[in-house]
């Protein structure tokens, strides 16, 4: 029997600098008694950003939902957008808080992003544009969806919340596609507390989005469209910047993570990993994705996600249930032909990875993976029914 983690190993959990770094930059936000509004540390956070992903067209926010809200609103994007039903649910609802109507369309088996030759099938003279998503930041096809959008003259965004510090052929992810919303959130390989980045091709976008984010203030006295509030404040600044400092750090330590990881699990039949990134891509390790195999493994995804949280290891689904099958989005939305999606969503468990998270511990929980596993297949594995019919009430099991 192996022992239960004393604490709970959570699917992620936020790098910290050192404290007292952050009480020093305290200090300073003290001294000037400016809280937000673009504030001194807004606008350095901004400069290394600009350094960091090798473009000035970047704008700062309070978190990447609402970035990704005005970015849609400020392109004038309408009618429909071919999407993603893989993702967090914050992708769809900008897209609706915009009356902007998805059209989901498959993804492709290898890295989970939208499939061209779907996306290209799909367009229609109604079509404006292509939200894509960097799903645990491996970058979706990017040449193939730069052709199809500008053959058929559409715009293309990303949802980059995944792919902050993702390089392919040494070009920052936020170099590509005509826009592209990165999430800084708590459990975000790289995070501002909240906070969220757009990076962009066309530089008129900036000023658009400055009036946006800021009630659509020109000065004191002229409003210049309707904005909302959507301003980035000097603490979540502050912990930006003395993160930045990290970056190499931060991702080195997860490269090493991963590595472990790969190398434990290849060896426990039913649990499938996920693509190496290709060779072009520095990837950032952001989230420890798996495939579940019910039939190798002798339990399903959902019983090994609960057997796992008896031993305080707290996996998430990453992206279970499909957007698409979410209450408010059933019967709203046309649900589309997406078997690899949904065969996906069914399988999927996302493992913990965090920079703070000490190899023995991923050790740990691949021991712990394996002796389910070994239990499993002899028949040992008592599945508490009580918790299985709560999690099945809480979520409902996807039509196929
Ligand atoms: N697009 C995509 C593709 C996204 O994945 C996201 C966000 C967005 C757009 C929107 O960006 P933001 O508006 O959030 O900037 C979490 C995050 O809240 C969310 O940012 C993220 N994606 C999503 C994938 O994960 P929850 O509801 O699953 O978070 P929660 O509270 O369950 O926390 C996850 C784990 O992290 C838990 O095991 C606990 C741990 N945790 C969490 C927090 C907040 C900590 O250890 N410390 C913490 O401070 O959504």
């Amino acid at each position: 029997m192996i022992k239960p983690f004393d604490k709970p190993i959570t699917a992620a959990r936020p790098a910290l600098p050192p404290l007292e770094e952050f009480r020093r930059g305290l200090e300073g936000i003290w001294d000037r008694a400016w809280l937000t509004n673009n504030g001194l540390l807004v606008e350095q956070f901004r400069d290394s950003l600009i350094e960091f992903c090798g473009t000035k067209n970047l704008s700062l926010f309070v978190n990447g939902t609402l970035a990704l809200q005005i970015a849609l609103q400020g392109m004038g994007i309408t009618g429909d957008v071919i999407t993603t039903p893989y993702t967090f649910v914050a992708t769809t609802h900008a897209l609706f808080w915009n009356k902007i109507r998805p059209v989901f369309v498959d993804i492709e088996p290898e890295y989970y992003s939208l499939d061209p030759a779907q996306v290209e099938a799909a367009i229609t003279p109604w079509t404006s544009a292509i939200l894509a998503v960097h799903v645990y930041g491996q970058p979706c096809r990017l040449m193939e969806l730069e052709q199809i959008a500008r053959k058929h003259g559409l715009k293309l965004l990303y949802d980059a919340a995944h792919a902050f510090g993702v390089k392919v052929d040494g070009t920052s992810i936020a170099q590509f596609g005509d826009l592209s919303m990165f999430s800084f959130h708590a459990t975000k390989v790289f995070h501002s507390i909240e906070g969220g980045m757009l990076t962009f091709r066309d530089p008129e976008y900036r000023r658009l989005f400055d009036y946006l984010k800021n009630f659509g203030f020109e000065n004191e006295t002229e409003v210049v469209m309707p904005g909302t509030n959507a301003k980035m404040n000097e603490f979540q600044a502050l912990m930006g910047l003395l993160l930045l400092k990290r970056m190499d750090e931060m991702i080195e330590k997860r490269r090493a993570i991963n590595e472990r990881y790969r190398e434990r699990l290849a060896l426990i039949p039913g649990i499938h990993l996920v693509s190496q990134p290709a060779d072009t891509v520095r990837y950032n390790y952001a989230y420890m994705p798996v495939e579940v195999d019910e039939k190798e493994l002798g339990l399903t995804r959902d019983q090994l996600y609960l057997k796992l949280r008896e031993y305080n290891v707290l996996a998430r689904r990453y992206f279970y249930p499909l957007v698409t099958d979410y209450a408010c989005y059933r019967g709203l939305v046309a649900n589309g032909n997406l078997p690899v999606a949904r065969q996906l969503a069914a399988c999927i468990l996302t493992l913990p990875i965090y920079s703070d998270l000490a190899l023995d511990d991923v050790d740990r929980i691949c021991d712990i993976i394996q002796h389910i596993q070994s239990e499993a297949v002899r028949g040992a594995v008592v599945v508490n029914e009580s918790q299985q019919t709560e999690l099945e009430v809480a979520v409902p099991v996807t039509q196929s």
